[in-house]
């Protein structure tokens, strides 16, 4: 990947931080509770897809139809779970290599945004101590549409003042990949390459990326 890049824009869940399996917890209980099957595999097509989406999911899977005002009450439900299990979270928290690569594309003149579909963000940030890592920050609470809609990165972008192709998305979730790719920006995928096909490349973690980096240079004006 020798594209110019710009800005590089950071997913925050199972990226900077391992929060996906406080989720996946989360939401075993729910489904749980409504008696509605839930596994691994489930929980990966819910990474990076906004908290009302994942209920819908929930519901679907069990066949259950509910009142919206019902649905109010089990994504609440949900977020307060998720926080009791957020409860210790602090910078020992935070990904292997995350720092250090982020230190690294600060010096190399990369600004650096953050493009979760999380409405928690600010918490987590705040705990891991990191609000100050970031030139801009668009959250779940900021966009109308969730990943795989592109919205969160195309407004991170302007935010930033870079264009989508000088962009470079890191990203856990396939969701999330398609909306870098529906972005028109490269996208480097965290975790399994089986899952995360569609991504340009896929790494292990950010660590990884410190021993062979993606490569930047200028972009043209
Ligand atoms: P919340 P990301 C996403 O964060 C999570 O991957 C996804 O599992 C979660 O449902 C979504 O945030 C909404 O999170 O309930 O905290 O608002 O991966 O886009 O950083
Ligand atoms: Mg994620």
């Amino acid at each position: 990947m020798d594209k110019a890049i710009n800005a590089a824009i950071f997913d925050l869940d199972g990226v900077l931080v391992d929060t996906a399996q406080y989720h996946y917890l989360a939401w075993r209980r729910v489904a749980e509770a409504l008696r509605i099957p839930f596994t691994q595999e489930d929980n990966e097509r819910l990474k990076g897809v906004s908290r009302s989406q994942s209920l819908e999911y929930v519901l679907q899977k069990g066949n259950e139809a509910m009142p919206a005002e019902e649905k109010r009450e089990w994504a609440s439900r949900k977020n307060e779970w998720y926080l009791e299990y957020l409860a210790g979270l602090n910078e020992t928290h935070l990904l292997p290599g995350a720092r250090a690569y982020v230190d690294s594309l600060k010096k190399a003149g990369v600004r650096i945004g953050l493009g979760t579909s999380s409405r928690n963000a600010g918490i987590i940030l705040e705990r891991l101590r990191i609000q100050d890592w970031f030139d801009a920050v668009v959250d779940g609470s900021m966009v109308a549409q969730t990943k795989p809609d592109p919205e969160v990165f195309l407004k991170c972008a302007q935010l930033l003042q870079v264009q989508p192709e000088g962009c470079l998305v890191l990203e856990d979730s396939t969701a999330g990949i398609q909306a870098a790719k529906n972005a028109g920006m490269k996208c480097v995928g965290i975790g399994d390459k089986l899952v995360l096909k569609e991504a340009d490349l896929v790494v292990s973690g950010l660590r990884e990326l410190l021993l062979s980096p993606v490569r930047y240079k200028e972009a043209a004006p």
